[in-house]
């Protein structure tokens, strides 16, 4: 039987659910154009009004928010609330010189918990579970949200943040953790730490994960399914929109249930800003309807998706978003050809290696370059020339009709590419562009 967090409100008709967003949005619109300044400037220069905005069939009127917007706007620009009412930040990495900072009040956080706790209740979990919390602590919004997800739904809460695999493995055992949350990386490389220990599915208590914070393909579900004996949930989230929890996979495993009660999701033709009809791929945009302290309008992801309308079998009503294929920004352009990660990931599990490889891109003589780094699998590692370089043909052909390049492919032996404890870092470009 499915379980739901919040019953009423995860399987609300789909036209009740149109008429709290539609004035769920209304409030929201007049909040920003009354507490920030920087968005309200926008509105006016597009000619929109908070009286233009009488539900979401006026939300194309609204201007976007970009992250160069966010950037611009570093660090207080776009808060709704003042700081007396703020609790709390969190951030991302900034790795890419991108950094972004998110402000909380109370209320916001009681909220994005709500939803975190959602996705664990549709993964199975109750107050009878040990949900182990593997996601990074700190800035890093995966760790507290789903922390704060647990508490709500009463499961005896391991805050262990990433890292130290040993001690990860051997709380999941001493405490006979069933709930497991973490990056898909980072699970699949417990899984393969377990291996390596002895240790198989049947050793250990978990009966499901909840898994994202990146791209990972169905293979790769069905690797850590596999190995550590458990459901692999998706789930999706990104900092500016508070963190995980935005939308969350159901026991049907087939997308993601945006939470559509609190952030209104679109698609639009990442090139032209144009909203595409329903079923079309193109770029996700999330408007946040209940957030105070850092309120979101028409928010461009980066992110390709696709949503689906079809009604789920678990009940719930909330419109399900496809794992995100890739982000326009982390798609490669390659000789021309747009290459998405997740692209070359299928391929290799499809042909038996596990989600271990870096994609190196390189420009010689004005030419891109594509080298694909794979690991062996300990079964299939060998120092047989003959049997290396056919298994290198195999992939240069599988990689050749997924994305119609010609590849270099390099098997190295197992354990050889870093692993990762949070988001793994699988692409490489050294070209000077
Ligand atoms: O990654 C929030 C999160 C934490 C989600 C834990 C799920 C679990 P950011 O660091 O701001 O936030 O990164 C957001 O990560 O725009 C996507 O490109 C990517 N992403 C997040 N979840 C998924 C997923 C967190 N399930 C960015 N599948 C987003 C694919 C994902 N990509």
């Amino acid at each position: 039987m499915e379980r739901y967090y919040q019953p009423k409100l995860e399987t609300m008709p789909r036209d009740q659910l149109r008429a709290l967003q539609d004035e769920r949005l209304v409030k929201q619109v007049k909040h920003v154009w009354d507490n920030v300044p920087y968005y309200r400037a926008k509105m006016e220069a597009k000619g929109v009004t908070p009286e233009d905005i009488k539900g979401v069939a006026d939300l194309h009127k609204l201007p976007f928010v970009t992250k160069a917007d966010l950037r611009d706007a570093y660090p207080y620009g776009l808060m709704g609330k003042p700081l007396s009412e703020c609790v709390r930040i969190h951030s991302t990495s900034g790795t890419t010189g991108k950094r972004v900072v998110a402000f909380y009040t109370q209320h916001d956080i009681d909220l994005w918990e709500d939803c975190c706790a959602r996705a664990l209740t549709a993964a199975g979990a109750t107050n009878e579970d040990v949900c182990q919390v593997a996601y990074g602590y700190g800035l890093f919004t995966g760790g507290a949200g789903l922390h704060g997800g647990s508490h709500k739904v009463g499961c005896l809460t391991i805050p262990i943040s990433s890292g130290n695999t040993d001690r990860q493995i051997g709380f999941i055992k001493d405490l006979s953790a069933t709930i497991l949350c973490c990056t898909p990386s980072y699970a699949a490389y417990l899984g393969e730490s377990m291996k390596e220990l002895g240790m198989g599915p049947d050793d250990i208590p978990l009966k499901a994960g909840i898994f994202g914070a990146e791209a990972w393909s169905e293979e790769m579900r069905q690797d850590i399914q596999n190995t550590l004996g458990i459901k692999a949930y998706d789930i999706y989230g990104l900092t500016e929109l508070s963190g995980p929890g935005v939308a969350f996979e159901c026991s049907a495993q087939s997308g993601m249930h945006i939470n559509e009660d609190h952030f209104i999701a679109e698609i639009i033709d990442p090139d032209t800003g144009e909203v595409l009809p329903e079923g079309s791929k193109g770029e996700l945009v999330f408007t946040s309807i209940t957030k105070e302290a850092f309120p979101l309008l028409r928010y461009r992801t980066r992110d390709i998706c696709q949503l689906n309308y079809e009604p789920c079998p678990c009940g719930r009503t909330h419109v399900k978003m496809c794992k995100p294929m890739g982000r326009s920004d982390d798609m490669l352009i390659i000789r021309g050809v747009n290459v998405f990660p997740s692209q070359i990931e299928t391929v290799l599990l499809n042909h038996g290696y596990a989600a271990n490889y870096q994609i190196v891109v390189d420009r010689v003589n004005h030419s891109d370059t594509l080298e694909v780094r794979v690991e062996m699998t300990p079964e299939m590692f060998t120092d047989n020339l003959g049997q290396i370089d056919k298994r290198q043909k195999e992939l240069v052909a599988g990689l050749r009709s997924m994305l119609g390049l010609a590849a270099k492919v390099t098997l190295v032996a197992p354990k050889s590419i870093v692993r990762s404890e949070g988001k793994a870092v699988r692409i490489i470009d050294n070209r000077k562009i």
